[in-house]
């Protein structure tokens, strides 16, 4: 068993980005059973569900011209263009349907906001307004997480950082997480995790 300061984040196991969903990660099915099991060791579950309107400002679908997977230029910074997916209240939006969920404390959701993505569960990818998740676990006195979910190189990654950059403890527990793996981000998203001390295992 973990210690009570420590929560296990599982992070956007949704149908979406399972194989058949809109923005399906390889494998990304294949963590469920693994991540119920791994729920037992800790006194704290939280999950987080991506949360989009359907004109959200990410989807390819929203810009003239433009294919999913290409990268625009947004106020905030670089955007990769998505396949519509995780639209609020929709089956691709629902969690895995054999993903335990009776055991989530809270269950936080992101990308809301339909000019500014959100990658990180603590902030959006303007990297400026938060969540709320961040003051949910200091007045938990939660100061060590472990991550574990979809995707590895973006909302695994960003959240992680974040998580990092805000003083907790993380570790990011890789057999539990897939990634998308878009022209070497996997890669990148290992290095830079590991540049900002979160415990890769
Ligand atoms: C994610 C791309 C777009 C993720 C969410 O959960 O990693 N990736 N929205
Ligand atoms: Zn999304």
């Amino acid at each position: 068993m973990q210690p009570a300061d420590t929560a296990l984040i599982v992070i956007d196991m949704q149908n979406d980005f399972c194989p058949g969903g809109a923005l399906a990660v390889e494998g990304g099915d294949g963590i469920v059973t693994g991540i119920n099991t791994l729920m037992g060791d800790f006194a704290t579950v939280i999950l987080t569900q991506d949360w989009h309107p359907a004109s959200h400002g990410s989807f390819a679908s929203q810009h003239d011209g433009q294919e999913p997977f290409s990268v625009i230029d947004m106020p905030y910074g670089p955007q990769v263009l998505w396949p519509d997916h995780c639209i609020q209240g929709g089956h691709g939006a629902a969690f895995h349907g054999e993903l335990v969920t009776d055991r989530a404390d809270l269950i936080l959701r992101k990308g809301y906001n339909p000019a500014i993505d959100s990658y990180s569960a603590f902030f959006e990818n303007d990297h400026t307004t938060p969540t709320g998740l961040d003051g949910y676990l200091r007045t938990r006195g939660i100061d060590r997480l472990t991550m574990v979910g979809l995707a590895t190189d973006f909302c695994v990654n960003y959240s992680a950082q974040d998580a990092a950059r805000l003083g907790y403890s993380v570790t990011v527990h890789q057999p539990l997480c897939r990634a998308i793996d878009l022209d070497g981000s996997l890669a990148a998203a290992l290095t830079g995790m590991a540049e900002s001390g979160v415990k890769l295992t």
